[in-house]
């Protein structure tokens, strides 16, 4: 139930179903207020809004007609029972509009993501980031890889053409070997870019851990501002993996509560605990270790993960012992909270950094820009006796990059070598 729903169509028949429902239309992208009528019976169904948006400057690139209706289930129903009774109308399938769009040359596939991306934004910070590749940003930086390397491409296709010249084949080698070092140096920093990009997309992911009954269930309760995790003196009470999802200055956490490690157990359950806590911390992005006042230090496992080091019960034990890198804190009472806390945020905001702006954020890209770095790499490694190698490498990197925006278009290659080096022909 809502104020307002709005019924979208999508197709060549969008039009005529509008005029079957309220008779004459109204110009296009001009709201106009209609009464909506069953075409067979002509029974009054609602009072709302029309728009019209002609393709193909329309969200899909063809006909899109909005009904913009009372929002209630009864409204809705009545509408969409008068559209599916008209021949050539059906429901569209999940993200079907923005299928079309892509399809009809709309919006690339960098974009149809960020648009994904938009809808699911929990964070401010996401908000900013899917939005820019919704709007683009990130496919123009992949049409720039595109066109250049379209060029190059285009260079040494002609080369090949000339191979029996063996120093216009070498002049142009070496030409091509220094646009493709800028081509992948760039590539490179967007890679570099990438597993903080994703981490702001996905939300960081911080995991509590440390031997039993150091307080980290009651750190995770006191973090997330509420009782996620059971908290007890019973050594080993957390067995399974709990997850809470929280936010730090617009950037999503998915903070992870783990079994205590310890180096035997008895206990079948708590075992199998023990080892899910080891695949946690092979996935964290932040790990934050507690450990308490007489607790057992190891088994320290090894982290490729960054670690937070806290010491928690620090109300058992006021001495005031230096720890050298860990935050002293107490669940109990508090005291050091706020100072871990802060370098809690830091981390998280480090992990995101300039997370907004890149240009890979999914792995899908992630993965195929790396493919396309090591055909550039292969492609420059080729000795200038073998251009046509070379092309073939070139070739498979501009496979990769159309992969990235889901345009793999041959032509766009043909249109750069006939244009750029078609010589009296
Ligand atoms: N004195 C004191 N006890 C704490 C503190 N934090 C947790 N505890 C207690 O230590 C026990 C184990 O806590 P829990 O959070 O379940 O530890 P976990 O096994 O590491 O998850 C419970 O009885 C808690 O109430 C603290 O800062 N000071
Ligand atoms: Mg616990």
């Amino acid at each position: 139930m809502a104020g307002i729903a709005i019924i979208r169509l999508s197709g060549r028949g969008a039009f005529m179903a509008a005029r079957s429902l309220t008779g004459d239309l109204p110009a296009p992208r001009h709201a106009a207020r209609r009464v909506f009528r069953h075409p067979l019976t002509q029974g009054v169904l609602d009072d709302g809004v029309l728009l019209l948006f002609p393709g193909p400057k329309s969200y899909t690139g063809e006909d899109v007609v909005e009904f913009h209706l009372h929002g209630s289930l009864a409204v809705i129903r009545a509408m969409l029972d008068a559209l599916g009774g008209m021949a050539g109308l059906r429901l569209a399938e999940p993200g079907e509009f923005t299928r079309r769009a892509f399809r009809n040359g709309r919006m690339d596939l960098m974009a149809a993501e960020g648009l994904g991306d938009l809808i699911q934004a929990r964070t401010e910070r996401q908000r900013q980031q899917a939005l820019h590749h919704a709007l683009g940003g990130a496919s123009q930086v992949i049409e720039g890889w595109r066109r250049d390397l379209v060029s190059i491409l285009g260079r040494v296709e002609a080369a090949v053409d000339f191979a029996d010249e063996a120093d216009v084949a070498e002049q142009t080698v070496d030409e091509v070997r220094r646009r493709l070092d800028d081509l992948t140096v760039r590539m490179r920093g967007a890679l570099a870019e990438a597993n903080r990009a994703a981490s702001l997309r996905e939300g960081v992911k911080i995991v509590l851990a440390g031997p039993p009954n150091v307080g980290k269930s009651s750190l995770l309760n006191l973090l997330a501002k509420r009782d996620a995790a059971i908290v007890s003196a019973i050594p080993g009470t957390t067995r399974d993996v709990i997850e809470v999802m929280m936010e730090f200055s617009g950037v999503p956490v998915i903070l992870t509560d783990t079994a205590g490690l310890r180096g035997a157990t008895e206990d079948e359950i708590e075992r199998i605990g023990m080892d899910r806590t080891g695949r946690e911390l092979q996935a964290a992005d932040v790990v934050i270790w507690v450990s308490a006042p007489g607790s057992p230090s190891g088994p320290l496992p090894e982290l490729d993960s960054e670690t937070l080091w806290i010491e928690n019960k620090s109300d058992l034990d006021p001495t005031d012992r230096s720890l050298g890198m860990a935050h002293r804190v107490s669940a109990r009472t508090g005291a050091g909270m706020a100072e871990f806390f802060t370098a809690l945020e830091e981390r998280v905001l480090r992990h995101a950094a300039h997370a907004e702006s890149a240009t890979l954020i999914r792995s899908r890209h992630k993965q195929i820009t790396q493919s396309c770095v090591e055909n550039l790499l292969r492609a420059s490694a080729v000795s200038a006796d073998h251009p046509e190698l070379m092309a073939e490498a070139l070739r498979a990197a501009a496979h990769d990059v159309g992969r990235l925006t889901g345009r793999i278009d041959v032509e766009d290659i043909l249109d750069s070598i006939f244009r750029e080096f078609c010589i009296g022909k």
